[in-house]
Parts: C-alpha cells; sequence; structure tokens
C-alpha cells in the first residue's frame, strides 16, 4: 500500500465515476473503482484513465464481493455510486432496482463495518426522492414522496445511509443531487437523447426525435462540477447531508429548443410526441436550494445551462462527425 489517500468508487463506469475518478487522480488519490463481470467490454467511460485506476471486480447485489474488494483496497474514502438508475427500467424491473439501488447501500455499509469502520462513506441520493415535491425549492428537510420505484429505492438508501451513521458513529454522507449532465451521459436519459439526436440530425443520419413529457422541469447541473460536492461532502469535520442543485429548472421543450438552435436546425419540423416515453407516474417540476452546500462545503456550480446544452450537442457532434470519417 503506497501512503497516497485511497479510494474506491463503485460506479466507476458510470457517468459520474468516470468523473469522480478524473478528479480524484488529478488530486493524487490511489483509485480504486468496482466493475461488474460482463461478457463484452463496457468501460468507455474510464479508457482514458487506463493504468491510473485499478478495478475490482464487485457487485452491489453480493456481500462477499464487496467485502473483499474493501480488503484488498484498503480505501480512505467510498463513494457508493453503483445504482440501476434509469427511472423508466425502475418500473419494468422494480424488485432488481430495489436490490441495487436501496438493498445494495445496506450491503456496502456492512462491508464497510467488517473491514473498517473508519472509512469515510459517500451515498448517492437523489431529487427523485422528492418526486411529487411537498415545498419548493427543496432543500435537506424537505419531506419525501417518491414517484418510482427508482425513487422509493433512493429513499432507502438514504435513510439506511443516516442511520448506520446515527446507529453506528460511521462518516456516512449523502448527497442529495439534482439532475446532472455531462457528454458522457447515458444515451437513453432525455438530455443526451436529445444532444444525440440534434447531431445526428444536423448530420443527416436521422431525421426525426421521439420524446414523451416535454413539460417536465427539471434542476440541471453539469456532471463535473457535482462529483466535486461529492468529495467536499467527505473533508469536513462531521458527516451531513446536502442538497446539490442549481436553483433553475428549465423544461424539457426549453432543452430542446437550445439544442436545435444551437446546430441551426428548426425543433417543430424534427421533434414528435410519442406516448410510449410517457410514465405511469411524472415528477413534474424540480428545483434545488444548495444554499448549505454552498455555505458549509464552498460548493457553487460553475457551468450554465446554456453552456451545459452547447457543450452536449458540440461533443455530440464532434462524436458522430469522427465516427463517420472512420
Ligand atoms: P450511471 O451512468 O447509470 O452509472 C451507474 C453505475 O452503476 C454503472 O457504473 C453501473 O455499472 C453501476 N452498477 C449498476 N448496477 C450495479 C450493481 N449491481 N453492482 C455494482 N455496480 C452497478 O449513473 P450516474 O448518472 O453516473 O449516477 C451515479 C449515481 O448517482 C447513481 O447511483 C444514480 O442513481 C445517482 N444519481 C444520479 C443523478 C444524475 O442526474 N446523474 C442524480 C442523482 C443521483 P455497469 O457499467 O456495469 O452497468
Ligand atoms: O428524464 C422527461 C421525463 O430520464 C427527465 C436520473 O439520473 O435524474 C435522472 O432521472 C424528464 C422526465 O431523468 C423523454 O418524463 C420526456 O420528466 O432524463 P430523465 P430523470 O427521470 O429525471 C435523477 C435525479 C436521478 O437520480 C436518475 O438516476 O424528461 N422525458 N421525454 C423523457 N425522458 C426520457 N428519458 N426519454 C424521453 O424520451
Amino acid at each position: 500500500m503506497s501512503g497516497r489517500r485511497r479510494a474506491l468508487i463503485t460506479g466507476i463506469t458510470g457517468q459520474d465515476g468516470s468523473y469522480l475518478a478524473d478528479l480524484l487522480t488529478d488530486k493524487g488519490y490511489e483509485v480504486f473503482g468496482t466493475v461488474r463481470r460482463s461478457s463484452s467490454e463496457n468501460s468507455e467511460r474510464i479508457n482514458h484513465l487506463h493504468g491510473r485506476v485499478q478495478l475490482l471486480q464487485a457487485d452491489l447485489l453480493d456481500q462477499a464481493s464487496l467485502t473483499m474488494a474493501l480488503q484488498e483496497s484498503r480505501p480512505h474514502e467510498v463513494y457508493n455510486l453503483g445504482a440501476q438508475s434509469f427511472v423508466p427500467t425502475s418500473w419494468s424491473q422494480p424488485v432488481l432496482t430495489a436490490e441495487f439501488t436501496g438493498v445494495g447501500v445496506t450491503r456496502l455499509l456492512e462491508a464497510i463495518r467488517t473491514v473498517d469502520p473508519g472509512i469515510r462513506f459517500y451515498q448517492a441520493s437523489s431529487s427523485e426522492m422528492f418526486g411529487k415535491v411537498r415545498e419548493v425549492p427543496q432543500t435537506e428537510l424537505t419531506p419525501f414522496y417518491p414517484r418510482s420505484p427508482y425513487g422509493v429505492a433512493k429513499a432507502y438508501g438514504h435513510f439506511i445511509t443516516v442511520n448506520y451513521r446515527e446507529s453506528y458513529g460511521l462518516y456516512a454522507a449523502s448527497g442529495i443531487l439534482f439532475n446532472h449532465e455531462s457528454p458522457r451521459r447515458g444515451l437513453e436519459f432525455v438530455t443526451r437523447k436529445i444532444s444525440d439526436a440534434v447531431a445526428r440530425i444536423k448530420l443527416g443520419l436521422a431525421t426525426e426525435l421521439r420524446l414523451g413529457n416535454m413539460d417536465a422541469e427539471r434542476d440541471w447541473g453539469f456532471a463535473g462540477d457535482y462529483v466535486e460536492a461529492m468529495w467536499l461532502m467527505l473533508q469536513q469535520p462531521e458527516p451531513s447531508d446536502y442538497v446539490i442543485a442549481t436553483g433553475e429548472t428549465h423544461s424539457v421543450r426549453e432543452f430542446v429548443d437550445l439544442a436545435f438552435a444551437h446546430a441551426g436546425l428548426d425543433p417543430e419540423r424534427h421533434v414528435v410526441t410519442d406516448p410510449a416515453f410517457l410514465r405511469p407516474a411524472e415528477v413534474d417540476q424540480l428545483i434545488g436550494d444548495s444554499s448549505r452546500a454552498r455555505a458549509e462545503l464552498g460548493w457553487v456550480p460553475r457551468t450554465s445551462f446554456t453552456e451545459l446544452v452547447e457543450m452536449m450537442v458540440d461533443a455530440d457532434l464532434a462524436r458522430l462527425a469522427s465516427a463517420a470519417r472512420v
């Protein structure tokens, strides 16, 4: 073991895991990440970190694998970013979502208690827990009313984190993060679905974009800014829970309009509403108040909504244009 600080990230192959691994390697950490066994390669988001992060096989469904990953890496900090994170899939696979996204948190906390209760633990909680919101804007004190099996599973993960902090004195912090996006966002989430479609339409590879509820409003930030808040939460004298958000809300329609305009396209000619993308229960509007994080962590979002939309469209245009050249 080197004398450097060590961090273990579950979900390192995901959007946030890859940005957090970038941040922690830049800070000089020895970074470990857990990956699930797969029949094909899925490390696209962390290929640029080859040789700078160490990958260990573990699954949030498998207690022994989590304990072994901790024994092998002996981390000072654990970031639990692994989850089934796509809200629509949580209706088609509600039990699996509860196992990964909910009970998986308990498995990891139990592994920490067994291997080293001094480990600092970060739980990736979500604004989806607010669901049918009880107040506007949402703070750390706003009651939860989740509207999807995913939101329900995240509420369990949140409270078990609080409970282990209070029951066993673990350093366990929960970040209630509002939607955050990037060019590394999965293609099924609405922002990336839009930026990818805009790029395809611009390059003549597609003609239409089918969307569900365009009136839904979200508080969208940039994932690169948000992983910094995760790290800051584990550097405090005492563990706590923090809302991380921009404080602005925008509709899916606004995202569409900005993205198409940035590429010089007219959305009216390409966007089609498709009931197949409507949800059994919708979260109509989210807007977060991150005053506490700003005051106690000194965290501020640095990327504006317009910059985020344009960054995503530009990245998809560059990626698809380069693939077309090859
Ligand atoms: P993501 O891109 O979907 O990544 C999810 C990660 O979890 C992937 O690395 C995935 O591995 C891993 N995973 C899935 N099932 C697992 C299992 N059973 N055991 C171990 N790992 C497993 O999600 P993200 O956007 O980076 O989000 C990171 C975390 O923050 C998630 O917990 C998410 O629910 C939460 N969150 C996200 C947002 C947001 O707006 N992005 C907001 C609030 C909270 P594979 O590559 O093998 O599938
Ligand atoms: O949907 C609407 C949809 O899937 C946003 C996850 O990271 O953030 C994310 O959850 C909105 C919803 O994200 C389409 O109905 C319209 O109102 O991009 P999304 P999400 O459900 O907000 C939270 C904070 C998390 O924690 C989650 O892990 O967009 N919408 N038309 C659509 N959404 C999708 N996916 N596809 C559409 O065609």
